[in-house]
This record gives C-alpha cells, sequence and structure tokens, in this order.
C-alpha cells in the first residue's frame, strides 16, 4: 500500500495531493498530507507508529483521545482557540482512531497545526520560556484528570534505576561486542548509579505527587507560532502517562540548555545556557501557577540532572543492544547522543547550586 492509499483511510477532506516526510522525531514515522477540496486546501499529519516502542496501539489512542477530549474545553473556557492549541484526532472512514495495514502497521491521523514551526534548539530565550510555560501550563490543565485511566504505555518509562539496571544488563549481554570501547561510558554510569532513585523513592514515599505528565517535553515536542513565536500547542501525546512534574520539568532542561544539539560530535560546543535555564523555570513555574509542591521545586534542579543522565543511558544502552530503539542516521549515532548527555549530566552538576539559586529565585519573585 503507499501513503496515499493510506492517507485515503481517513476522513480528510476532499483529495490527496502530496505526502511527505515531516519533522524530526525518533520514534514514528511522520508525513505531512496536503489535501484539496472545492472548500480549499487542507494538510493533515499522519504518523506511522512505532510498534516495538508502542505494541498496544488501542491503549495509546485511548490515553491520546482522553487527554485531547480533557483539554479541549479547559482551553475554550480560557478563552483560547482549541483547533489551535489541542491537537485534533481524524478518524479512518470507518470511524475508528487509527488504521492498521495489511503488513499490520499502525497508522494515525491528526489536523497539523498550521502557520508554526518545531524547533531543536530555541530561536531566543524568549521563545524558550513560552515553551516552559506551555509545559507547565499542561501539567496544570491535567491537574483534575484522574491518572488512573491512563494507561502506562511504556511501563517504567522515566524509573532511571531500572534504566541503569537495563544498562547493567546491555553491558553484560554485550550483544554487539562495543562494551569494550565504551569503558570511560559505562564507568561514567556507574559512578552515579546511587543517585538513580532520588525521583522514584520521593514518589513511592510519597514526597512529590504522582501527577499526569508529558514525559517527552524535548522543544520539538511544542508547536510554536511562526509569527509571535510563543509556544502554541503541546504535541506527541503518546508518552502522557502517571509521572512526576521532574521528569517535564528535566527532560525541557536536558534539550533546550544544552549549546549544541544531541547529537553534536563536538564536545566543545555542549554546554549548560545559564539564562536559557532562568527562562525556562520562569516559564514553567508561571504555567504551572500555584500547583507546584515545595519539594518538586526543591528537586527541580536534580530532576534536570538525572533526566539527563537517564537519556545518555538509554542512548548507550540502545547503541550496546545494535540500535534497535532510536531511529539512527549512522552506526555510532547513539554513542555521539550518549556523550552529549554525559557532558552535560557533568555542566549540570556543576551548575546545581545556580539552579538551586535560580529555583528560588524565581519562586520568590513570582509571589
Ligand atoms: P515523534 O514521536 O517521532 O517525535 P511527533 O509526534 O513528535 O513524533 O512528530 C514529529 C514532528 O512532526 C514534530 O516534532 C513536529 O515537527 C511535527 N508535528 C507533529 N504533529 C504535528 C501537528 N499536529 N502539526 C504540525 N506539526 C506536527
Ligand atoms: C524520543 O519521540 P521523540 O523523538 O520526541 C524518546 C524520548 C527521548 C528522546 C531523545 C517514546 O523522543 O524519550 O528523550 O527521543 N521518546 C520515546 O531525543 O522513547
Ligand atoms: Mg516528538
Amino acid at each position: 500500500m503507499n501513503l496515499f492509499d493510506i492517507a485515503g483511510q481517513f476522513s480528510v477532506m476532499g483529495n490527496c495531493l502530496d505526502v511527505k516526510p515531516f519533522g524530526n522525531g525518533h520514534i514514528n514515522d511522520t508525513y505531512a498530507v496536503t489535501c484539496a477540496s472545492e472548500g480549499g486546501v487542507r494538510r493533515y499529519i499522519l504518523q506511522k507508529l512505532n510498534s516495538r516502542v508502542f505494541p498496544h496501539p488501542t491503549a495509546l489512542m485511548n490515553n491520546f483521545e482522553a487527554v485531547c477530549a480533557y483539554l479541549r474545553p479547559i482551553v475554550k473556557s480560557e478563552g483560547g482557540d482549541a483547533d489551535r492549541e489541542c491537537l485534533r484526532i481524524i478518524p479512518t472512514v470507518n470511524g475508528a482512531a487509527y488504521y492498521v495495514d495489511k503488513q499490520g502497521e499502525v497508522w494515525r491521523m491528526t489536523q497539523l497545526i498550521e502557520n508554526t514551526d518545531a524547533y531543536l534548539i530555541a530561536e531566543n530565550r524568549g521563545m524558550f520560556e513560552d515553551a516552559g510555560r506551555a509545559f507547565g501550563l499542561f501539567i496544570k490543565r491535567l491537574e483534575g484528570f484522574d491518572a488512573s485511566t491512563l494507561v502506562e504505555v511504556i511501563p517504567d518509562f522515566h524509573n532511571t534505576v531500572k534504566r541503569y539496571e537495563n544498562l547493567e544488563k546491555a553491558v553484560a549481554e554485550d550483544k554487539m561486542s562495543r562494551a569494550a570501547g565504551v569503558s570511560d561510558l559505562i564507568e561514567f554510569a556507574r559512578a552515579r548509579k546511587d543517585k538513580t532513585g532520588i525521583i522514584v523513592q520521593a514518589l513511592e514515599k510519597g514526597e512529590i505527587p504522582l501527577r499526569v505528565t508529558h514525559n517527552d517535553t524535548k522543544l520539538n515536542n511544542v508547536l510554536i507560532d511562526t509569527a509571535t513565536k510563543k509556544a502554541v500547542c503541546v504535541i506527541d501525546l503518546d508518552t502522557v502517562m502517571p509521572g512526576s512534574l521532574l521528569y517535564d520539568f528535566g527532560d525541557a532542561i536536558r534539550v533546550g540548555c544544552s549549546t549544541a544539539e544531541e547529537d553534536e560530535k563536538d564536545l566543545s560546543k555542549v554546554h549548560f545556557d545559564r539564562e536559557n535555564f532562568v527562562a525556562f523555570t520562569r516559564g514553567f513555574m508561571r504555567g504551572l501557577g500555584d500547583s507546584i509542591t515545595q519539594k518538586e521545586r526543591e528537586l527541580l534542579p536534580v530532576g534536570a540532572i538525572l533526566m539527563t543522565f537517564e537519556c545518555g543511558m538509554r542512548f548507550l544502552t540502545d547503541y550496546l543492544e545494535g540500535d534497535v530503539y532510536f531511529k539512527i542516521a549512522y552506526p555510532e549515532h547513539n554513542l555521539v547522543r550518549c556523550r552529549t548527555q554525559f557532558k552535560m549530566v557533568e555542566e549540570l552538576e556543576k551548575a546545581l547550586p545556580f539552579m538551586r539559586e535560580t529555583v528560588q529565585k524565581v519562586y520568590t519573585e513570582s509571589k
């Protein structure tokens, strides 16, 4: 089946004129579909779900639909434009939330939100601050959502202790005979083993609340208005699950406070951007308002370190396992990504006192 036939399985307006690859996510295959009817031209996002990462599409799409349905009236009641600020699922011609092709691949469609862009690196601090506001607001808006109705699509997604165990398992199995070449990185991870439980234990002890969180808050998962450069819509809802807001804060800092891209080969370019940290913290706390607890505030800087460390471990694990999870463009891609993450961990560790002061300062300013 070609892409036009697959697009034709959905309730689009008019005829499909064009289907082309779009965006640069690491997991799903994403296409922009252009359709024309007498009413004009409309574009849609068509995605082939990564079935290895997401083996239970019904549960995933139920989560996705439930979150969108919950957010829409909230956005409207706040005077927002729900068609721009919330994703809308386009059902199949049979009214289903997704389509399964003859190879068993799962496809879904959403409306393409026009006049927006996704950024790998923020163009300026204001943009990153507003992305922070959008991610904070996303959590705040979902505060009343019953987390127990969401399926944990990837169990232990941000369980850093388990991510560490998975790395050790990959080292022990060493399927690709790559471990000897990365002993420095394995040692780097081992030296931080005792830190891996901080968030998990805080959740277990009830010191911080379990919330509905996004769990994948890199900058290109929020669409930015082309003209105003303001954050319009949080996308990539595949991993919306019960979690901690420290995950969302930390993962965003991991990407947005690095002076280089995730796969920069020259590590001398990878630094912690302090001003970006101030900007994001300000935006995130504004978005959350009173929702954030004192203990969560206290742990925000640790969240940044742990999420960066965890992501580095995931890239390293995937490299050792033979690149079976993240899309790669060349054989060492996951290794390069791991090195940038671990460099950022060092940068963040050095900046811990600064991050703590900043959180306190931003909080005091907001009172
Ligand atoms: P992945 O899980 O692979 O990261 P995403 O859902 O994040 O997939 O989509 C990949 C990219 O496609 C995004 O970073 C963004 O550039 C673009 N994109 C996704 N959904 C939309 C949408 N509804 N409107 C406009 N662009 C979108
Ligand atoms: C993946 O889907 P995407 O590209 O937004 C991954 C995240 C990682 C990120 C690293 C479902 O995000 O957890 O942090 O790559 N998503 C999943 O860039 O594993
Ligand atoms: Mg994405």
